[in-house]
């Protein structure tokens, strides 16, 4: 079933001392690598003579990559060839980059009880090294997770995370369950904890349905014009609610064990049997709340908790679980089983285990494709976030280096080219074979993927940087045109179909829902997740892409493309706060979106010399360099809305606003050239950066890695500065 070759007999449960040492033996992990699609293997001692460990995989695994140490930079561009010399190295086989993609807390927990909910035996080297990265990410101080890496304690942390241990073999004498558990007692224990940890527990008979509030599935049997139908809410969050109304529809639990026995009587603070579940559904510990419940909300549960109990027809209930379970059907179909995301991969295994059993081969290509989401770092195994950032990466990573006008060297031509074919690869060439508009699904042939193509979901600016970057290089002599203008066009036609009315773009859709929608939230943990909302990110994304397309094809949809710019610009516009910044929602946070926003900016024209806006901006982002040069922006800037100083300077902010200071046209060489020296400072001799602070976000409250960009973006600022000024020796 494709799961990695066997693990050896010995290590399950950790030894009580020390749980940093590696369980596993890191020498015989390796990262596979086949048209995007990443997955790590544990080798035989026999394999793994023969299949030798590239750099990659050491860097990856925390190992020693031995990279020799380089000239001292003296020029800019001299630190941007170094950063390629490493980051070279890092390149897969197939062209593209890989990374490791955590931060959120919660996938892996619900990864594991949803498999645990089938019964099927775990693979025991992923067990040991999973029980291994969580004991790593617990705090040191209190022994919990929050909802993400950096957040403190919560009961959804803890709750889930200490499950996912016991239930991968942890003992509970073990030092690190005792203290975990101690910890979520002392926070009232596991009755708080929000709905899908609510859920999650259920599934594996550690929670009463009864003490959940609904998910109807009836809700897909609405008419598509009324307000509150699912396909109008923001695709993560119907992709999750999706498969999950099914198993609640059906109140699918595992039948109990002695193990889930013995975590009834461990996550609660009183015994099981004496708690009235259904008086709990709305009960979430009041540290985890990021949305609170509307008064809407409340009712709206209330009386879905009535229909469900006393008056629905056993009829609709079985027509809304077959609707709903022929839509999960089809999301398996049209992403080969990869599905969406990290959440709603292993609920959408979850229900074709109900309805077609552990032995079917709905249930089989579900585990071989979960093996897509498994990462392997220094800690041990986790979950990543999505299947792999590989388009988005290298469409930065050869946008970088054109920007340096290194593309043309040969020194970095096969590099090129082997990204080049990877993103002429990821093209998404087909819509899928169902009718787009019974799934819901937004058009996609001829769009790129965040991830990979087997993914097949369309976003608007992982389209727009992947056509952007293809034609960059295109527009270079030295590489043949892989990617035709019809396909070109097609990219086109997939970012014209994603225009708001409003001029912004948003994520994978455009904008279905009204904001009211908001009100029905009920994940607690998270921000604005109900809609799609107009993003300066994306929007620059696209516009930006646009702008590169009409170089190559000025004819095609030419007036529908100048307007398409012209409200996008304006949008955007509308966008910026009176303080002269934009927020951002995928990355840290209002450095990343000025980056954008200015970038829009430049291209109608407006910069600092002619646009008292762009001043505006410019002034804001002074403001806030440190005295060491560099810009450092905490991640609580996207949870409170303003910028919020790092403890200290970042290589990745630091990069984010030189970009978006020269962008802008700012004329302060010195307040740049001191960026930049940080910059170089904080480079390595063998060409590398370390990883410092989390990079990106989603939906407000969770923080995500993006390891790539501390290479990506530093290497284009410098290209930006020796373009600006002249490739100068500064050092
Ligand atoms: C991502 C990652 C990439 C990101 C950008 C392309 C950077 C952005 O510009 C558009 C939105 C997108 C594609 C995005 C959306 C939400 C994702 C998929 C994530 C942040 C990665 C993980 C996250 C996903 C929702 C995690 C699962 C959590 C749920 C609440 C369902």
């Amino acid at each position: 079933m494709g799961l990695p070759s066997k693990p050896p007999s010995t290590v399950k449960v950790i030894p009580t001392s020390d749980y940093r040492t590696p369980f596993t033996d890191y020498s015989r992990w390796r990262l596979k690598d086949d048209h995007g699609r990443q997955t790590w293997h544990y080798l035989s001692e026999a394999e793994a003579k023969e299949w030798k460990q590239s750099t990659a995989d050491k860097y990856f695994l925390g190992l020693d990559t031995e990279q020799p140490d380089l000239p001292p930079p003296k020029t800019p561009l001299d630190v941007a060839k170094n950063g390629l010399e490493f980051f070279s190295k890092l390149q897969l086989t197939g062209g593209n980059w890989a990374c490791d993609y955590s931060g959120p807390m919660f996938q892996l927990a619900g990864f594991v009880m949803c498999w645990y909910a089938t019964g099927i035996p775990f693979p025991e080297h992923w067990a040991t090294e999973l029980i291994r990265y969580l004991c790593n990410r617990a705090h040191p101080e209190d022994g919990g997770w929050g909802l993400h890496t950096e957040a403190e304690t919560s009961v959804f942390g803890t709750t889930i995370n200490y499950t996912t241990l016991r239930l991968l073999g942890m003992p509970p004498d073990h030092p690190v369950a005792v203290k975990a558990r101690q910890t979520l007692h002392k926070l009232g224990g596991a009755l708080g904890v929000p709905h899908w940890g609510k859920a999650w527990l259920a599934m594996i008979g550690c929670f009463e349905w009864e003490g959940m509030n609904p998910i109807p599935p009836e809700l897909w049997l609405l008419p598509d014009w009324f307000p509150l139908h699912p396909y109008r809410w923001w695709i993560h969050t119907r992709a999750v609610y999706l498969p999950m109304s099914y198993i609640w529809s059906k109140r699918y639990s595992r039948p109990l064990n002695p193990l889930t026995r013995a975590l009834r009587t461990e996550l609660f603070t009183q015994p099981y049997s004496s708690i009235p579940f259904a008086a709990h559904r709305n009960t979430v510990a009041a540290a985890d709340i990021y949305h609170p419940h509307t008064t809407v909300l409340n009712l709206f549960n209330t009386v879905c908790t009535f229909w469900g109990k006393y008056l629905i027809p056993t009829r609709l209930k079985t027509w809304a679980e077959d609707y709903v379970y022929s839509l999960v059907v089809r999301e398996d179909e049209n992403t080969l089983n990869v599905n969406l995301g990290p959440v709603n991969n292993p609920l959408q295994m979850l229900c074709r285990f109900i309805a077609e059993g552990p032995d079917s081969p709905a249930v089989a290509g579900h585990i071989d494709r979960l093996h897509d989401y498994l990462w392997m770092n220094e800690d041990g195994m986790l979950m990543n976030g999505t299947n792999g950032v590989q388009v988005w990466d290298t469409s930065f990573a050869i946008q970088s280096i054109v920007e340096c006008n290194l593309a043309d060297d040969p020194r970095y031509n096969r590099m090129l080219n082997a990204a080049h074919e990877f993103l002429d690869d990821q093209q998404i060439s087909a819509d899928i074979s169902d009718d787009i508009q019974k799934c819901y699904r937004q058009k996609r042939k001829g769009a790129w993927a965040f991830s990979t193509r087997d993914q097949g979901y369309t976003v608007s600016d992982c389209t727009a940087e992947g056509l952007k970057a293809v034609i960059q290089l295109q527009l270079l002599p030295s590489f043949p045109a892989r990617v035709s203008i019809p396909r070109m066009r097609d990219a086109v036609d997939v970012l014209l179909s994603l225009r708001n009315p409003s001029g912004g773009f948003a994520s994978y859709e455009i904008v279905r829902g009204i904001k009211q929608l908001e009100w029905f939230n009920a994940a607690e943990v998270f921000g604005r997740i109900m809609i799609e909302y107009e993003y300066p990110e994306c929007t620059t994304a696209v516009v930006t892409g646009l702008v590169y397309f009409r170089k190559v094809d000025p004819e095609y949809r030419a007036e529908e493309i100048k307007k398409t710019i012209k409200d996008a610009v304006e949008w955007i516009k509308t966008a910026q706060r009176a303080d002269g910044s934009w927020e951002g929602s995928w990355g840290i946070c209002f450095s990343y979106a000025m980056m954008f926003a200015l970038e829009s900016l430049s291209l109608v024209g407006e910069s600092c010399a002619n646009s008292e806006r762009v001043r505006r901006a410019c002034a804001f982002l002074v403001s806030k360099q440190m005295a060491d040069g560099g810009w450092g922006e905490s991640y609580m800037s996207c949870v409170k809305g303003r910028w919020i100083d790092h403890e200290r300077s970042q290589v990745v902010n630091t990069a984010w606003c030189l970009i978006a200071l020269m962008n802008a046209g700012y004329d302060g060489k010195d307040v740049l050239r001191k960026g930049i020296n940080l910059l170089k400072s904080r480079q390595q001799s063998n060409g590398e950066w370390l990883q410092e602070g989390i990079e990106g976000v989603f939906n407000r409250s969770c923080m995500i890695t993006y390891p790539n960009y501390k290479f990506v973006f530093p290497i284009k600022a410098m290209g930006m500065y020796a373009k600006r000024f002249g490739n100068e020796e500064l050092w």
